[in-house]
């Protein structure tokens, strides 16, 4: 077993001198050599503030530099690291940073962020700011300790948790996806194995996906890493610098969400030109629309593009190798060893070929995650005899390749990231003018889906913009926003006063009426 830290303290070895992480602030690099004497250092820095193994730490960050320097630190330090979303809204942050227990936080200096993050913590606990120091923080970057009398590397046991990383559920808090030492081999090799990857020095990734993801951590930053290639940071997703980074930097590895390559392929600057170093391009998090991944395959003719398919909780179970004309068509990887259920039914109650149900994946596998975060209700929900239930809904076909067919929950899928419905419906029901409310993902080119809203009004009237801004003000994170709102005079609702939001799907949003 190699844990994250053992995978970058190892390509040091091979290649100390070789770039490793590229920031695109300012004219930090370091080389692999230098990676791990900053992390080290960093490391020790912690240790000095009270941090220490069995510890539970977080990170609230965009990905800057100091973000993977972080993560690495307090994997040194064999700390279990919570990963939190920075786009939540700074009231929900505090109330996982609290529910997981932490005994420290790297965040951004955004006051109100510090503020909760604060009060998370334990009194006297350190916090670290990036990008200067607020109020009681310490900025990290004067976090570096002396290395002298640093104790060795101990390596963790496989059951050891590396990541908490966060989920959402229907309600309350995201769930913690808890993500053992064992299982980072497996969530690194299945993207060498499938996406074309060669281990070498050649490699070049610019970092789209966020590391407080999955993919972002695992196959884009790590992976890369322990290909010992280069990783671009990318500290906030733009389109015209991303591009720009291709061409300067030669780019030969791109990881992204659809949304990226919808962004990319739409900015003024895009030019197959400027990206033709781009030998790998992979996918993940959503559905890429037919359209979209026709477009993105002629902007990248020189390209091996893959469709992966996965899940924070057991990484990769599905993937395509040139998926275009096949948007919706997987099949298993590597590693994975998956079964189509009947939605609602025991495990073991196996769908023929031809027939959807929900599709399961092998939960021996290493890459498989432990459990939720002190919920084991959810866990015992998920975590069947040995199977984990995606969700999601397939169909087998003969030739043994898998159709994507929808949820078997109402989660939407915007850009890659989780939304459910309920969330949204209950933050709508609370403004006086709203009688009744229903959220759909509707098919969208840019986001995949994109979140829409059919409200029925009492006799207040009340427009669009106004409920908008209703919901910036309120905890729910400014990304889940509907951006639709269609006015209705009642809901569809089947004999249990169910609301039926396949129909609803299917009034067109051309309905908006404000
Ligand atoms: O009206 P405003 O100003 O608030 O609009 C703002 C944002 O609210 C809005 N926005 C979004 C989204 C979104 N996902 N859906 C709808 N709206 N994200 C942001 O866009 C306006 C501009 O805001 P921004 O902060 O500048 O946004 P960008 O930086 O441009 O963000 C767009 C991105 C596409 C970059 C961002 O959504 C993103 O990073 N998405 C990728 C998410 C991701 O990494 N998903 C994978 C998760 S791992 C789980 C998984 O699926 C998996 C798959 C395979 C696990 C394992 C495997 Cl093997
Ligand atoms: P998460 O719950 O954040 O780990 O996201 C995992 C979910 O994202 C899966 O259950 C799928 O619904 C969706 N997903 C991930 N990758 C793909 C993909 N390549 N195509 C379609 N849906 C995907
Ligand atoms: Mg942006």
């Amino acid at each position: 077993m190699q844990t994250a830290w053992d995978h970058v303290r190892l390509a040091a070895e091979r290649t100390p001198g070789h770039l490793a992480i590229v920031d695109d602030q300012n004219d930090r690099s370091y080389t692999f050599q230098q990676l791990v004497e900053e992390v080290e250092a960093v490391a020790a820095g912690f240790m000095e503030g009270g941090i220490g193994p069995g510890q539970r730490t977080a990170t609230v960050l965009p990905n800057v530099i100091e973000h993977a320097v972080a993560i690495l630190a307090f994997h040194r330090l064999r700390t279990e690291v919570c990963l939190v979303n920075p786009r939540l809204k700074p009231e929900e942050i505090g109330a996982l940073l609290r529910e997981a227990g932490v005994s420290t936080v790297v965040c951004t200096s955004d006051a109100a962020l510090i503020d909760a993050a604060r009060r998370a913590l334990p009194r006297g606990a350190p916090l670290y700011t990036c990008g200067g120091a607020l109020e009681d923080s310490i900025n990290f970057a004067s976090c570096h300790g002396n290395t002298l009398h640093f104790p060795d590397w101990v390596s963790p046991e496989p059951e050891e948790n590396a990541f908490i990383l966060y989920t959402s559920g229907t309600t309350g808090l995201p769930k913690g996806v808890m993500i053992p030492h064992r299982a980072t081999d497996a969530r690194v090799l299945y993207a060498v194995v499938q996406c074309g990857l060669r281990h070498g020095t050649h490699n070049r990734a610019l970092g789209l996906m966020p590391l407080f993801h999955a993919v972002g951590f695992y196959s884009s930053f790590l992976t890369t890493l322990s290909l010992n290639g280069t990783y671009y940071v990318h500290s906030h997703f733009n389109p015209v610098q991303a591009i720009e980074i291709i061409k300067t930097q030669k780019i030969t590895f791109l990881y992204g969400a659809p949304a990226h390559f919808h962004a990319l392929l739409t900015a003024p600057n895009f030019d197959p030109n400027s990206v033709n170093t781009v030998n790998t391009l992979v996918y993940a998090g959503a559905v890429m629309p037919g359209a979209l991944l026709d477009r993105v395959s002629r902007a990248f003719p020189g390209a091996l593009m893959t469709n992966i398919y996965g899940t924070t909780e057991v990484m990769n179970s599905l993937y395509m190798s040139e998926p275009v004309g096949r948007p919706f068509t997987l099949r298993p990887g590597f590693y994975s060893n998956v079964r189509v259920a009947r939605v609602g039914g025991p495990i073991d109650e196996v769908c023929p070929d031809g027939e959807e149900g929900e599709l399961l994946v092998d939960a021996t596998s290493d890459a498989c995650f432990r459990g939720y975060l002190n919920r084991p209700d959810v866990t015992a929900e998920r975590l069947v005899d040995g199977w984990y239930r995606t969700g999601d809904i397939v169909l087998r076909q003969e030739g043994g390749d898998f159709e994507l067919r929808g949820r078997v929950d109402d989660m939407i899928i915007s850009g890659g990231e989780n939304i459910h419905p309920e969330e949204i419906e209950l933050v709508l029901m609370n403004h006086a003018a709203v009688q009744d409310v229903a959220v759909v993902g509707l098919p969208d080119d840019q986001w995949s889906e994109r979140v829409a809203a059919f409200v029925v009004l009492n006799k207040k009237d009340v427009t669009s913009t106004a409920l908008d801004q209703w919901c910036k003000n309120s905890t729910l994170a400014n990304y889940k926003r509907p951006r639709d709102y269609i006015f209705v005079d009642v809901l569809p609702r089947n004999a249990a006063n169910k609301i039926l939001r396949g129909e609803l799907k299917k009034l067109s949003p051309d309905a908006n009426t404000e």
